[in-house]
């Protein structure tokens, strides 16, 4: 069974270069695409980093298996799936080729020449590189459509960021499959204009630098600018310690000296740098848990200049319209794990980061003056960062949600932002129906987003949050265009409701753990439609078990009670976005939810074992199904609401929330049923 989507089949993957990523890039196509019985051929001409490359990759998958990560079935089926060799020729039939050799652009050239002749046309060609455009890479090949830049991240196998960059002769449609093929694998794709360094480097490179040019201000010892810069953006370690960790600066001074070219006079390779290489040492770097000594006056100099290289340099990045502020602060905040950084300007206000940019552009010239940063500071308004996406396709609408690291949990700018976009598919003609789904591989919605839950801190403040959520998701369900929901992961809690109110649901096929109303959990009932919705459509049984057990249900469940209309082999979203099709041209109409009180509701529920639950939280859930019941669906949800608010008059609801925040969402919480 091939990994199939989108018309095209991945059998077969080929990865160029067994150095430094090599390995960790074919341990992630091992470990995801094994199970499809796909395999990975990693070829490099060096005999010693073959078997370094080799060993190196079979070190972690069995350090999986003892960690437990991987199952000892799977342990073998990844090694079985794996081959290492010198030999070109194994690329003959490959799929896909990244090819992941040294940053030296005529051997890279070199490379693709070679695997052209090997591969077939519809094989899909990539160049990992940190900096150079694809168009340099791959001016020589006869079909440039099926090219383009990747960028991995440290670690490769797990950093799940990637830029990806087309160039101008890469076809649309190579471009969509690679950003779906990532986003299926488990990465979160990001596209990059084609520019030298793309998005990333500039910023991790240009900071180096900055950290330098405080260090000859004399601002302070490379010790104290290291501490300070990693505090002051948000980072794990600073950038000097980065570097000596990564061995990145020779990539680094190479990367520096280009961009000065490329991108502005103000990158340059400053000579400690320089001579740090000469000598073949490593920067002085705080050791660990040393505690490095700085007056206060010292740390807001250095902090507010890194601040201004940090904002300039991300800031000119936009001006050169090469990606977006949504997609910037995502890509930094996964790949380099620091403060996004549209997200630091809004926090720190964009006035004042305006002004930290023209004091660093006064002081380092020629560090250009973003347009689009004064613009902006000028209208007084916060950048937008969307955590919602919208495009069309045809005449279908497609909302996606993307807040990868909560699980695409549900929050109020999420709410505001599905809003904005039912008033879009609404006024919009040519737009037929809709299809909403969530970001990734593992999650459609995990729910509200339960950290900002947490923050509400009454009755009032509880009910209002709900009406917030009822209101949003009503708009999608009174929209008068058809919306599917493409749950392609997880649709816990509020998920689950937001998938309810739309048209027709679809989830992959297979899923064990797939839908459920959790909030019990948390001393919650379900506020956003769960007891309301979920009766109308699994039967009043089904979904007090579900709501007042936590528990959750498989999709093959889901079809069989009627939460879901389908189980896909293929790709969810595909197959949703033909669904809404057929909807809006009248060729499928699906039973429509029930908006008055239910016939024959029933005056008690079935008995349930609650376990450790909350009997308090339960009595208001069997509450708000039985007492919904008898209403039309319009009041249910108020009362639901009302319920809902009333949740946070119990001690237990203060208990599951702070469990959760405090343990995390597998531990129980203790419970007083009060
Ligand atoms: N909210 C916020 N963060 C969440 C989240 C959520 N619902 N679910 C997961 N996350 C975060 C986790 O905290 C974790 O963050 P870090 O620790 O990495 O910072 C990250 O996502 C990854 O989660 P895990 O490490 O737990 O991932 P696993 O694969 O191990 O487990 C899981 C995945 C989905 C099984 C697990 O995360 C889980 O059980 N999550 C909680 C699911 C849940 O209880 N959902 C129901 C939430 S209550 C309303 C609207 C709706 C509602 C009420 C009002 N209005 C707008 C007014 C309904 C309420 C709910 O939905």
């Amino acid at each position: 069974m091939a990994f199939s989507f989108r018309g095209r089949s991945i059998n077969k993957v080929g990865v160029i270069g067994s150095g430094q990523i090599g390995p960790d890039i074919a341990l992630h196509f091992v470990k995801v695409l094994h199970g499809f019985d796909a395999s990975v051929v990693v070829v490099d001409i060096a005999l010693d980093a073959l078997e370094k490359g080799k060993s190196k990759l079979f070190k972690k998958i069995d350090k999986g298996g003892q960690t437990g990560a991987f199952k000892p079935d799977e342990v073998e089926g990844m090694k079985n799936h794996v081959l290492f060799t010198s030999d070109y020729n194994k690329l003959k039939g490959v799929d896909l080729v990244v090819e992941a050799a040294t940053e030296d652009l005529p051997l890279k050239k070199r490379i693709f020449r070679q695997v052209e002749e090997l591969v077939s046309k519809d094989t899909i060609l990539t160049s990992n590189s940190s900096h150079l455009e694809p168009e340099r890479i791959f001016d020589e090949l006869k079909l440039k459509g099926r090219s383009l830049c990747t960028h991995y991240f440290f670690p490769a196998e797990r950093n799940p960021a990637i830029e990806i960059i087309p160039g101008k002769d890469t076809n649309r449609e190579t471009t969509e499959f690679m950003m779906r093929f990532y986003e299926k694998i488990g990465k979160i794709p990001i596209k990059v204009g084609s520019r030298y360094g793309y998005a990333v480097d500039p910023v991790f490179e240009g900071l180096l630098l900055a950290c330098v040019q405080c260090v000859d201000a004399g601002l302070g010892d490379t010790k104290q600018i290291d501490y300070v810069a990693s505090k002051a953006l948000g980072l794990t370690v600073g950038p000097f310690t980065a570097h000596n960790l990564t061995g990145g600066n020779p990539i680094t001074a190479h990367g520096l000296s280009e961009m000065h070219e490329s991108l502005n006079a103000w990158f340059r390779v400053p000579d400690r740098l320089k001579q740090l290489l000469e000598s073949k040492s490593d920067w002085v770097v705080p050791g660990r848990g040393e505690k490095i000594e700085v007056s206060s006056e010292q740390e807001k100099q250095i902090s507010e200049e890194l601040m201004g290289a940090y904002f300039a340099i991300v800031c000119d990045m936009l001006d050169a319209e090469i990606i977006t502020t949504s997609d910037f602060d995502l890509l930094i905040s996964v790949a380099l794990d620091m403060k996004p950084p549209f997200s630091f300007m809004n926090s720190v206000g964009v006035k004042k980061a305006f002004e930290l940019v023209e004091n660093f552009a006064n002081k380092y010239p020629p560090m250009p003056v973003s347009k689009k940063l004064k613009e902006q500071a000028a209208s007084g308004n916060p950048w937008e960062i969307l955590d919602v996406l919208f495009e069309k396709q045809g005449d279908v609408g497609i909302i996606s949600i993307r807040r990868p690291k909560a699980l695409n949990a549900l929050n109020s700018k999420v709410f505001k932002e599905l809003n904005t976009y039912c008033d879009v598919i609404r006024n919009d003609s040519g737009i037929k129906a809709a299809v909403i789904t969530g970001f990734g591989n593992k999650a459609f919605v995990a729910g509200a987003d339960i950290k900002e839950m947490a923050g509400l801190t009454d009755p009032t403040q509880g009910e209002h949050f709900a009406r917030i959520g009822q209101i949003a998701s009503a708009e999608l369900e009174k929209l008068g265009k058809p919306v599917v929901a493409a749950l392609n992961g997880f649709a816990l809690g509020g998920g689950c409701e937001l998938a309810m109110c739309c048209t027709a649901r679809v989830a992959p096929k297979g899923m064990k753990f797939f839908a459920g109303q959790p909030e019990v959990n948390l001393g919650l009932i379900p506020g956003m439609g769960g007891t309301q919705r979920l009766p109308r459509l699994v039967g009043f049984a089904r979904a007090s078990e579900m709501i007042r057990t936590a528990k959750p249900i498989s999709s093959t469940q889901a079809l069989q009670f009627g939460l879901i209309n389908e189980e896909v082999e293929g790709d969810v979203l595909e197959r949703a976005i033909a669904l809404a099709q057929d909807i809006a041209h009248g060729r499928l109409t699906p039973k429509p939810m029930e908006m008055g009180p239910v016939p024959n509701s029933p005056d008690e529920l079935p008995d349930v074992d609650i376990g450790h639950l909350s009997r308090a939280i339960d009595a208001l859930a069997v509450r708000a199904i039985l007492e919904g019941g008898k209403m039309t669906l319009e009041d249910g949800l108020k009362n639901e609401a009302r319920l809902f608010g009333q949740c946070w008059t119990t001690e237990d609801n203060r208990i599951g929330l702070k469990n959760f925040i405090e343990k995390g969402a597998k531990s129980k919480a203790e419970f007083v049923h009060r």
